[in-house]
């Protein structure tokens, strides 16, 4: 069951056992008849007696919600509640029963979720509380969502390498960062050679098949800070940070051999391996990332005219 569900039911106990609750008030009768009775309704739930405490507890206590009281010694519940907010993505709800001194603007402006004067009905507590969850769990909804969709905007459904778009968007990135800091930067395009035999004779899916091994055989030669993308139909990019030339056309090496020694079974008993060109190249200074693909392309067509199944820089 989704912990949205747990709080979209009734009132059932079970319902909000996954969540936990910890109460911050100086008044202990009210922190522990408040504390007694969400144990009751099943909230796992911890208390404090004063904002120092409560920081202390949460620190080793994983609080879905903060209930605190306002007026205390020290530290008051609008200054806990700013101190929670910047550190933890926790809501919290203030209770009050200075209602003149303490205004709902203020407490939101801290940072709650929500305000209740003191004295309350526990109903009408457990209600704002199974409201905040809820809001909370939809903005966690929402923001795994967000995610979702951000990585499938830059990702290559074949392969799962990042796609063209990723590409110029983070090549122009790194020239960026390579050039205020003068590190190096390199690039290695790859295309596979005599692609289009392949996929006229074993069909479209089999050749589907090449370009998805070949994503993970670049992603098993990259170093962690290496990026690869499909560029075009059959051919990748590499993005090298803090790597010199040299360095490069060792890893584009690796890749190149690694492909090489693939067995592709387009048919039962019918093995093929494939080859693969690249052209590499060094950012240089005061480059556009045009001319830096450029240049990379170039070398990429060396090695095409000079016999395929090689590196040129
Ligand atoms: P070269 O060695 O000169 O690169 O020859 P090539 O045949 O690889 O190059 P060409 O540009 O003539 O053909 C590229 C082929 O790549 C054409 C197309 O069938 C294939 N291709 C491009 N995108 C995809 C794809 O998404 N899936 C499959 N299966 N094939 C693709
Ligand atoms: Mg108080
Ligand atoms: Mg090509
Ligand atoms: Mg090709």
């Amino acid at each position: 069951m989704s912990r949205k569900a747990l709080i979209e039911g009734d009132n059932h106990g079970e319902k909000r056992m996954a969540y936990s609750i910890l109460i911050v008030d100086d008044d202990k009768a009210i922190k522990d008849y408040v504390e007694a009775h969400l144990k009751c309704f099943s909230y796992k739930v911890k208390s404090a007696e004063n904002a120092y405490e409560a920081l202390k507890i949460l620190k080793s206590f994983k609080a879905d919600i903060i209930l605190t009281d306002i007026t205390m010694q020290g530290m008051d519940g609008l200054e806990l509640t700013r101190k929670i907010k910047k550190t933890f993505d926790t809501d919290v709800m203030v209770m009050t029963g200075y209602s003149a001194d303490y205004s709902y603007e203020k407490a939101i402006q801290a940072g709650a979720s929500d305000f209740i004067f003191k004295p309350f009905r526990l109903a009408e507590l457990d209600l704002r509380i199974k409201r905040v969850l809820r809001e909370a769990e939809f903005k966690k909804e929402r923001s795994k969502l967000l995610k979702e969709l951000e990585k499938l905007a830059i990702t290559d459904a074949l392969t799962e390498l990042y796609n063209s778009r990723h590409f110029f968007s983070q090549i122009k990135t790194e020239i960026n960062r390579h050039n205020r800091y003068l590190r190096p930067l390199s690039l290695l395009i790859l295309d596979i050679d005599f692609f289009k035999i392949y996929n006229d004779t074993w069909g479209h899916l089999e050749g589907d098949k090449v370009l998805m091994r070949i994503g993970k055989v670049i992603n098993s030669c990259m170093r962690s800070m290496d990026t690869a993308y499909r560029y075009g139909g059959e051919e990748f990019a590499i993005l090298l940070p803090e790597t010199g030339l040299q360095k490069a056309c060792m890893v584009g090496a690796r890749i190149k051999d690694n492909i090489c020694s693939q067995i592709f079974e387009p048919e039962p008993m019918t093995k093929r391996s494939i080859t693969v060109s690249i052209g590499a190249t060094e950012l240089v200074k005061g480059e556009d990332f045009k001319s830096f693909i450029s240049r990379t392309d170039k070398a990429l067509y060396k090695s095409k005219e000079t016999g395929r199944n090689k590196l040129t820089y």
